[in-house]
């Protein structure tokens, strides 16, 4: 496998920081993320039952993963209801239509200036951690959204936090919504606030563990245009971060 060196400048607050880090061009992404942020690969047609709903084709859904870099001091992880780590993430069949819809959608977020990044950087294609990637909400219950800038039915949410120490986020809440405001057509497709600290309801998904390879959940074909994502700290400290959120779905007929 062939490795290049990329050089960019990212935006870090209000100072550019230059960013050099290595990628393998062999089995890695290609240089635009919106048609690279989703990889789909062929799996045997007819052999999961009950699919036929879905058309034809079905695929498997594959994410992408940025490199496993973890480089934070580790910190106590006290957390109920935590899952066991290297758990496999769900297999997800999508029709050959399917793709990320989020890619390069625009944010908006209850803390309208974060304490560090930018709320684009969350649909922008890149996963890694290092500064300069994630975006630091304020401490309490916070929210990222995204506007899929029309109503689509969704197979699919990807989300990465920050994975460059290993921690777990409170109160991760992950919804869908018709409106921005969240009040019409509401569904939940993800809630780990098994105390109902958010308000927003009691959840029985487990806290877990971030790593590279992001959250993966799976959408019963929930219609919608709004993606909303909470967290309220982590188990490390009060902040609230996001790296990208990625929405797998195609326009509603
Ligand atoms: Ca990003
Ligand atoms: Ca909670």
């Amino acid at each position: 496998m062939a490795y290049g060196i990329e050089i960019s400048s990212r935006i870090v607050g209000r100072k550019a920081r230059p960013t050099i880090w290595m990628r393998g061009f062999g089995v890695g992404r290609a240089l635009c993320p919106t048609t690279s942020s989703l990889t789909i690969a062929l799996v045997g047609l007819g052999s999961f039952v009950g699919l036929s709903s879905l058309g034809a084709e079905s695929f498997e859904l594959k994410l992408e993963f940025p490199p496993p870099l973890v480089i934070s001091t580790p910190a106590p992880i006290k957390v109920p209801h935590l899952e066991q780590p290297g758990m496999k993430p769900p297999k997800i069949m999508v029709p050959s239509d399917v793709t990320n819809v989020a890619a390069g959608k625009s944010v908006s977020s209850s803390d309208p200036y974060p304490i560090l990044g930018e709320p684009d950087f969350i649909t922008d294609g890149d996963k890694e951690s290092e500064d300069g990637y994630y975006v630091e909400f304020e401490p309490g219950l916070q929210w990222a959204q995204v506007d899929l800038e029309g109503a689509h039915e969704l197979f699919a949410i990807a989300v990465w936090h920050y994975h460059i120490q290993k921690r777990a986020y409170h109160d991760v809440v992950i919804q869908i919504a018709d409106d921005p405001e969240f009040t019409d057509g509401v569904t939940t497709v993800f809630n780990n606030d098994h105390d109902d600290s958010s308000g927003l309801g009691r959840g029985s998904d487990p806290a877990y563990i971030e790593t590279n390879r992001g959250r993966l959940i799976p959408v019963n074909r929930v219609a919608g245009r709004y993606v909303r994502a909470y967290t309220n700290g982590n188990s490390t400290d009060e902040l609230n971060h996001v790296v990208e959120i990625e929405v797998f779905g195609r326009p509603a007929s």
